[in-house]
């Protein structure tokens, strides 16, 4: 079948597109689209014409590959305005996600029929975009300035219903094509165009405000609130020729080409090199988790949330009922929230048992375990699920940081056995770590990655090291800020420096969130020479003072509530250590609190492919987005490196090294043979 065909039937022309995966709008497509377009205009045998995509949906968006490359024409705004010149009614029919480009192909037509399970969106903004193909002038003038301004800057889809509900739609159908063609029998031209939209100043001046946190450091949904009051403004083709040239310096700029970066790396990384796509895989229906703590409970209610029952094993049976009811608790919050229905939560609960025996578990397909950060305790728990288990039954970890090779000694299967490693809250954050050890059976893999699929999570491979990539790195970056603290820096100004950078929040503000404790405890278990004791002595010295963070009232910070403040202590603290360690304490820099908390998550991540135990950079990248919040407008430590230049980052790292000795500033090889490499000029 052709890139985009057209068929005839009792005067109503069907234009089908057919370009898999996902019908994106391709130059072919485009290029077939207004070829046949023109065809059927000239056409007096037809009196209207469909448009619809063969395959899983309707258009997706326009092709992301093309960015960065020369427009060919037809582009899509030219694709458009050949739409608004067609002398007869076009009636889109769009089946599953109808994306950016796809929905404004539907805006550009006069009408628009959904399949019932189909949703549209404009979710440019997560691509460092804005709708350029006349979403930001046309869907104002549909539903409104706000109703647009709220779809365009979250980038959230909307289903049918709802759709048609707004007027987005105009005939909701479980027998799409079918009743679009009778749908379109009738018809008359009709333009969105021609319509008006307005809206007072002060709307969009409110809705920058209420998006200022959310979207902080950003440009394209900005840059979409200012197209939307255009087409209150001034007339259509004017707002399209502001809608396009905001949208071409949103192409071109650095924040866009991170966040395609990242959209490309979070789909790369889903794919394990040396995995056939097509390796068998083992069914996953029954899981048990073991470990009722904040932990286990949101691991179980990703599993619950897609479906599979769950058998929750605590220690005693108060332990286990409570589990229980914080998981109740979790899903209430999402029914009062309206993320999710009643009944939803009830079919959720009633796939949850709970219970103090293992062999309760016996059944289970994959048994995960997220107890105590403890490598005996965790090798006690893996050797009595290896006794319950079934014959194929996957047993995993929610280890941070432990040796996974190690703890499968425990059981009789190491090739079952595996790292799930999620991240706080375990049913929220979208980050999956798969760890593999030297024996876990690709099976196992592929099975871990389509589990990963199923429960909505992104998938990273790791190999086993300490910390495997993203506590690995974090550590790193933990120890020049500790060591920031000791040579004169405040915890305010590190912390400042690294939320300004782009960071949900400093890292002593995380330490304190999370509790100083937890890696205190870590490092315990550590020999000396593992770490830099010297840069986490402060945090040693706090908890032993009971200070450990946010939950005992004071930590890096003081708290009253919620509101923090300066916690006299920790400068008391950094001063001691500093004699002690004989470090010279003198202010610094934001410049060089920067470089060096970024440079050495870079020069780490270096050193965790060169050591394969990551793929490539590009997951290294997915893994610090996804985890900890790295700014997506900048695409990832490793993105980042080159907008900052190679060589540049290997000079500085060289001259850290130089001046505080190269046991942690040694540059990665890699790192230096691509700046030898690189033909950038510094
Ligand atoms: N262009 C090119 N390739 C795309 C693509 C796109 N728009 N969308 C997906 N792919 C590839 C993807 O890389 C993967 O490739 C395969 O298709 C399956 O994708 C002018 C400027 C549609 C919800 O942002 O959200 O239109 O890895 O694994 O999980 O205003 O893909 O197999 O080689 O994600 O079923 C706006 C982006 C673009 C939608 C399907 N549109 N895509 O999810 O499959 S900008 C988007 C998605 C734009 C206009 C603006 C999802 C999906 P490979 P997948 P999925």
């Amino acid at each position: 079948m052709s890139i985009v065909s057209t068929s005839i039937n009792d005067n109503i022309a069907v234009v089908t597109i057919d370009n898999p995966p996902v019908n994106a709008l391709s130059h072919a497509v485009r290029d077939g689209v207004s070829k046949a377009l023109s065809e059927l205009n000239n056409n007096d045998t037809v009196n209207a014409v469909v448009i619809h995509c063969a395959g899983r949906t309707f258009c997706a968006g326009a092709d992301i590959t093309e960015f960065g490359k020369p427009p060919v024409s037809p582009t899509l705004p030219e694709l458009m305005a050949e739409m608004d010149e067609f002398s007869k009614p076009l009636i889109a029919a769009m089946h599953g996600t109808a994306l950016g480009g796809g929905f404004e192909v539907g805006l550009a037509c006069h009408y628009r029929v959904m399949d019932g399970r189909a949703k549209v969106g404009l979710p440019e903004v997560n691509l460092g975009l804005m709708p350029g193909a006349g979403g930001t002038q046309r869907l104002p003038r549909l539903i409104g300035a706000e109703k647009s301004l709220e779809m365009i800057t979250s980038g959230k889809p909307i289903k049918a219903e709802k759709a048609l509900s707004l007027g987005v739609a105009d005939l909701v159908s479980d027998d799409l094509l079918c009743d679009a063609i009778n749908f379109a029998k009738d018809k008359t031209v009709r333009r969105i165009r021609d319509l008006k939209c307005d809206a007072g100043e002060e709307l969009f001046a409110d809705f920058k405000k209420k998006i200022a946190r959310k979207s902080r450091g950003f440009l394209a949904p900005f840059a979409a609130i200012d197209a939307v009051k255009v087409a209150c403004d001034l007339d259509f083709d004017a707002g399209i020729e502001f809608e396009r040239e905001k949208f071409m310096e949103l192409v071109a700029s650095s924040h866009s080409k991170a966040q395609r970066h990242l959209f490309f790396a979070e789909r790369q990384a889903a794919k394990v090199d040396g995995i056939d796509k097509n390796t068998a895989t083992r069914d996953i229906n029954n899981v048990a988790v073991v470990g009722g703590g904040i932990m286990g409970c949101g691991i179980a209610v990703n599993f619950l949330s897609s479906g599979m029952a769950v058998t929750l094993l605590e220690i005693t049976g108060d332990a286990a009922n409570a589990a229980k009811q914080k998981i109740e608790k979790i899903y209430a919050s999402n029914v009062s929230k309206g993320r999710m229905t009643d009944t939803q939560m009830a079919a959720a609960m009633n796939a949850l048992s709970v219970t103090t025996s293992y062999d309760d578990l016996s059944d289970s397909d994959l048994m995960i375990e997220a107890v105590f950060e403890d490598m005996n305790i965790k090798k006690e728990v893996l050797s009595k699920l290896d006794n319950v288990a079934k014959d194929g039954a996957i047993i995993a970890t929610n280890t941070s940081f432990l040796d996974i090779d190690e703890m499968a000694t425990a059981t009789s299967r190491v090739s079952d056995v595996i790292g799930l490693h999620f991240f706080s809250p375990a049913h929220i954050m979208p980050l999956l770590e798969i760890v593999k050890t030297d024996n876990t059976s690709n099976e196992v893999i592929a099975t871990a990655f389509k589990l990963a699929k199923k429960i909505r999570k992104t998938p990273v491979l790791s190999g086993v090291c300490y910390g495997f990539i993203a506590n690995r790195m974090s550590s790193c970056y933990g120890r020049e800020a500790g060591l920031l603290l000791l040579e004169g820096a405040s915890v305010e100004q590190v912390d400042q420096t690294m939320y300004d950078f782009g960071m949900p929040m400093g890292m002593f503000s995380m330490l304190d969130m999370a509790g100083i404790d937890i890696g205190v405890m870590a490092r315990s278990k550590l020999s000396d020479d593992a770490y830099d004791k010297r840069a986490f002595s402060v945090h040693a010295a706090l908890v032993d003072a009971g200070h450990k963070g946010q939950k005992t009232g004071a930590g890096f910070y003081e708290y009253d509530g919620r509101d923090k403040k300066k916690h006299a202590l920790v400068e008391e603290l950094a001063e001691e250590f500093a004699k002690k360690y004989n470090i010279k304490r003198d202010d610094i820099s934001s410049k060089e609190i920067e470089e060096r908390c970024i440079f050495a998550l870079i020069n780490e991540g270096y050193k965790i492919v060169e050591e394969g135990i990551a793929q490539r950079t590009s997951d290294i990248d997915v893994v610090y987005a996804f985890a900890f919040g790295f700014p997506r407008y900048k695409g990832g430590p490793m993105h980042y490196v080159e907008h900052l230049g190679l060589k540049y980052v290997l000079k500085r790292i060289n001259e850290f090294a130089a001046k505080y000795g190269d046991r942690w500033w040694r540059p990665s090889p890699l790192l230096v043979k691509l700046a030898e490499e690189s033909e950038e000029n510094v």
